[in-house]
């Protein structure tokens, strides 16, 4: 039989080193789906319960391995599907292809069954989005998908209508009007390019950084490559260095000077160090929120990103800096004077002990029938080296942020910008995939869990056994309670807590997983946690963690505003139904 485009396109994958596809399959995919079989075990078909989990899995892939992430979806609903994990890989800047289906091209315009315009859909998400109408495109598409979003960092989606995908494979003519376009790219024997700023930007920057008296350092996803780097400044400038939540794997919390994280799930320490800092130096970071960085004026800035676009995005920098973390820092070092230990360096070091230790009394304080912050806590202790962490959005992003203490090799995957509920699973499902040997963990609230998790179990439950370590555990913070919106509610919005839209049904996610053929566990009590936690380390395969945690323990943010306190104490005033039980927890932690 003759190649089609079919075959043309998976081996074309491969040559560029994609070696999974995570997808669901339908007749608009149908000429890709046969060529697969024809490929024998030459590219991994990931089969998922929901194309939104192939998105997130191909978005996890990239987050675990810094390799381009590639979907597969049929036409119409499935390329739908995709969207919400596609935006999640565009906002955090991952790589991701998507590869799709189209009615044939004769139907098209037709209002054809499952007939939608996907280059409109996608076009916002994808930086590359084109439709393949002959044979001949075929290749300078995936060539140039592939390219664009491993340079870009960014979403690229083609679209095969399902007959081109069955016609036979032809090679662009030596003729006017063809592309003749390459395979390869970083990572594929072309090493990264060295970016660096110019000698008289970096020095520039070091006068600003040497002339400041109190340098705070504020570092993200982008440093992940820079840690010495990172640290080798903060000791040279003896500065401080707080940690946006992408940034959270990147340095350990024993650090004496490492205030953890910022913003609203942050540290009173990071907190103190940006509003008392005279000298701001950002690295590799996007964190949103304005008001937990300087006031404007207060500091000077210094900045280093790769992406142009990035700079004085936050702060007005007065030295925005393009460059890889790394290797600007180690350009900078040898600018930067050598100063002893100061006043500044000792307060910061107080402030983030003092926010250990009452963070350590916190989560211990009682709590109805279970503090979440133990949990987390008490899981800080065991997640061993090597560990992949994907955490949900939730108060299991709070609590992950305040109470779990980064050792050297963590390393996390979070949706930071889109902020989605429902990817925790799958990023850990696609993390272990990748790299079966290292234990995985999923930090999942119930209603994301019930979203998405529940059917990404059933995807876990399908391909552990290919796992050389089958450590894999599930943590469901089960509060019955949409939690962090109540909080939002309360706190934000000055209104009770709603039952009838924040209350989550209960559900038995233990003997969800026993059903499953995978381990169920409760934790129902403070002393459940240890020995479920050893017992799922040591597990022969994926456990699910059933964590009965109490929703009104209140996670305060850094500085508590009047505002935000009239709001709280109106919304308990105005008859929410956890008053008493809310008020019995603020009381505690204010009086630590
Ligand atoms: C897809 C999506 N829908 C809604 C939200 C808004 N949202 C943010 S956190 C949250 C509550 C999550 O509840 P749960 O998963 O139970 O975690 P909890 O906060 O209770 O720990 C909601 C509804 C969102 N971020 N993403
Ligand atoms: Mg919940």
């Amino acid at each position: 039989m003759a190649k089609t485009v079919g075959d043309f396109v998976l081996e074309r994958l491969r040559q560029w080193g994609v070696r999974r596809l995570f997808g669901y399959p339908g007749d608009g995919i149908n000429g890709l789906l046969s060529a697969l079989g024809r490929m024998e075990d030459a590219l991994d078909f990931v089969q998922v319960r929901h194309e939104e989990e192939a998105a997130f899995m191909a978005c996890g892939h990239a987050r675990f391995t810094g390799e381009v992430g590639v979907c597969l979806a049929t036409s119409g609903p499935g390329a739908i599907h995709l969207l919400n994990g596609l935006y999640d890989a565009k906002l955090d800047r991952q790589p991701v292809v998507a590869i799709v289906g189209q009615q044939a091209r004769a139907a098209l315009g037709g209002h054809y069954q499952q007939e939608v315009d996907l280059a409109a859909l996608m076009k916002d998400v994808a930086q590359f989005v084109e439709v393949c109408m002959v044979p001949e495109q075929a290749r300078h598409l995936i060539d140039r998908a592939m390219r664009i979003a491993q340079a870009g960092r960014c979403v690229a989606v083609v679209i095969f209508p399902n007959d081109v995908q069955e016609a036979k494979a032809v090679e662009p003519k030596h003729a006017h009007g063809t592309i003749h376009t390459g395979v390869g790219h970083t990572g594929m024997g072309v090493s990264r390019p060295r970016i660096v700023p110019s000698e008289q930007d970096l020095d520039r920057a070091a006068d600003i950084l040497n002339r400041g008296e109190r340098v705070a350092m504020l570092i993200g996803a982008g440093a992940a490559d820079a840690a010495a780097e990172v640290v080798a400044v903060a000791e040279r400038l003896q500065a401080g260095v707080a940690k946006a939540l992408l940034g959270k794997g990147v340095l350990p919390d024993g650090l004496p000077f490492v205030t953890g994280q910022i913003g609203l799930l942050g540290t009173k320490a990071s907190d103190e160090l940006m509003q008392g800092c005279d000298t701001l130096l950002m690295v590799g970071s996007t964190f949103p929120y304005g008001e937990f960085l300087p006031k404007e004026g207060a500091a000077r800035g210094v900045q280093i990103d790769i992406d142009p676009t990035m700079l004085s995005l936050r702060y007005p920098m007065e030295a925005p800096l393009v460059g890889d973390a790394a290797l600007t820092l180690r350009a900078l070092l040898p600018r930067l004077k050598a100063r002893s230990r100061d006043k500044w360096r000792a307060k910061i070091e107080r402030a983030a002990a003092d926010w250990w230790s009452d963070e350590e009394k916190r989560a211990h304080l009682p709590a109805n029938p279970l503090n979440p912050e133990l949990f987390f806590w008490e899981l800080s202790d065991r997640l061993p080296d090597d560990s992949l962490v994907a955490v949900d959005t939730g108060m299991s992003t709070t609590f992950f942020a305040r109470a779990v203490r980064v050792r050297q090799r963590l390393q996390v995957a979070i949706s930071g910008t889109l902020a989605t509920m429902g990817p925790a699973v799958s990023f850990a499902a696609a993390g272990k995939l990748a790299f079966p040997e290292r234990p995985a963990f999923a930090l999942v609230g119930d209603g994301a869990m019930q979203m998405l998790g529940l059917n990404a179990l059933i995807t876990v439950s399908k391909y552990w056994r290919r796992w050389s370590d089958p450590r894999f555990v599930v943590a469901v913070l089960n509060n019955r309670d949409l939690n962090m919106v109540s909080w939002e509610l309360r706190g934000l919005g000055g209104s009770p807590k709603l039952p009838q839209t924040q209350d989550v049904p209960d559900f038995d996610y233990a003997d969800y997983a026993e059903m499953l053929g995978l381990i169920g566990r409760r934790i129902e009590r403070p002393d459940d946690i240890g020995p479920v936690l050893d017992l799922a380390l040591a597990a022969d395969r994926p456990v699910v963690i059933d964590v009965r945690a109490d929703p009104n323990v209140i996670a305060l943010p850094p500085h508590v505003t009047l505002e935000q306190s009239a709001k709280l104490f109106a919304a308990l005033a105005k008859g929410d139904p956890d008053r008493d039980a809310v008020l019995k927890q603020l009381v505690r932690q204010l009086a630590l």
